[in-house]
């Protein structure tokens, strides 16, 4: 039996999330036929999604700029001269109001980030203050702070937080030549810590810095043989940014390489949702509604990310009005009720 089949035998087999891949493996799925690779896609999110529903996630950054880590593609990072002005951690009721505006305009889920390596107990205690006041909005709370101790991960689940964010961001191989001053393995730590502690995981990756499709792919490899699977796998499109070092290596995937990564992703990680997540913006219509048919599953909202810009909400609704998707958003089959105004205080 062909690798491509025995995958598929294996994936279909008792419907159990498989964590043993190897590239071999997630190439010989990448590599099937266009049409072959899209039906696997399409049983997998079938068999554990409504195919016609998107999550719809808003992000907010909290702590902009000045962040010691040399991430090679980030805005934030005080090793590039981006032009960005860093800023002090917001307020609470600023990140509650924002969060209420995300949700009137059909957010479900509030990410907050903040340009941090790592979080001091301090600035922790004051992020957990927004965890539970977004909660209180009962908008489902993720946050992205950098590495984590197992402490701090467990004050974080007990203010409440449902998702850590934390990315391998791309294959072991080509990690070194995009970040040096925290390694693979410490991102790895701190996921553990945040599942230690009980908390649900978002963790995928960017693709479109100049790496190879078998690093795209040794990426999702990476993923799925975590010891469990992140419950949301952001695959994120490198968004430009001027004078930072991918810069100069940068090299987006053609759109059937898109297609068939996030196909790829849905049947290694079938449970999982699949955020089709950074960069959108760049792309057309119609490969958006190819990621959503190759198994894509969540975006995020809101006309910006954290310092780059995201696709207008009005231009999402309409697109997901057409595709007949449901999701928070106006326009979208499913609406969130409007915010109560209860239950989100700050301490
Ligand atoms: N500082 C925290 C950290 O890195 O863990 C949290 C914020 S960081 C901006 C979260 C993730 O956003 C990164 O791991 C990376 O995958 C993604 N990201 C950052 N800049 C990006 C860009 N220009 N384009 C696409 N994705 C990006
Ligand atoms: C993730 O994987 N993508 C989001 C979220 N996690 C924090 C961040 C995207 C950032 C895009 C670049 C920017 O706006 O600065
Ligand atoms: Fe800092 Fe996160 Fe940007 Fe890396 S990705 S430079 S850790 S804000």
């Amino acid at each position: 039996m062909n690798v491509a089949a025995e995958v598929k035998r294996k994936e279909t087999g008792d419907g159990a999330v498989r964590n043993h891949w190897n590239v071999e493996e997630a190439k010989a799925l990448y590599d099937l036929p266009f049409a072959d690779l899209m039906l696997q896609a399409q049983l997998a999110h079938r068999n554990n999604f409504d195919p016609n529903h998107l999550e719809t996630a808003s992000l907010l950054s909290i702590k902009t700029g000045g962040c010691p880590e040399d991430c090679g593609y980030c805005s934030q990072s005080a090793h590039y001269e981006t032009g960005l002005k860093a800023t002090r951690l917001m307020d609470c009721t600023d990140v509650v109001a924002a969060a209420r505006r995300a949700k009137d305009a059909g957010a479900t889920r509030f990410c907050m980030a903040a340009a941090w390596r790592t979080p001091k107990d301090r600035d922790l205690e004051s992020v957990c203050d927004m965890v539970n006041a977004v909660k209180g909005l009962g908008m489902e709370t993720c946050v992205t702070l950098g590495m984590l101790t197992p402490n701090q991960a467990v004050r974080l689940a007990e203010a409440g937080l449902d998702f850590y964010n934390h990315n391998v961001d791309t294959s072991p191989e080509f990690y070194s030549k995009i970040i040096t001053t925290r390694s693979l393995q410490d991102r790895i730590d701190t996921l553990a810590h945040a599942r230690d502690a009980g908390i649900k995981l978002c963790c995928g990756g960017i693709i479109g810095m100049g790496e190879h499709v078998e690093d795209r792919l040794g990426m999702l490899v990476l993923l799925a043989n975590l010891p469990s699977h992140a419950e949301s796998v952001p695959i994120n499109l490198w968004n430009k940014i001027e004078g930072v070092p991918v810069e100069d290596t940068a090299e987006p995937p053609d759109s059937i390489a898109m297609v068939r990564l996030v196909a790829t992703a849905r049947i290694m990680m079938s449970r999982s949702v699949v955020r089709l997540s950074a960069g959108r913006h760049y792309m057309s219509d119609e490969l958006q509604a190819l990621c959503f048919l190759a198994g894509a599953n969540s975006i995020f909202i809101g006309d910006v990310l954290l310092t780059t810009k995201n696709p207008k909400v009005d231009r999402d609704a309409d697109l997901l009005a057409r595709l007949g998707i449901t999701s928070g958003l106006a326009g979208g089959k499913q609406c969130v009720a409007p915010t109560s105004g209860q239950g989100e205080k700050c301490k």
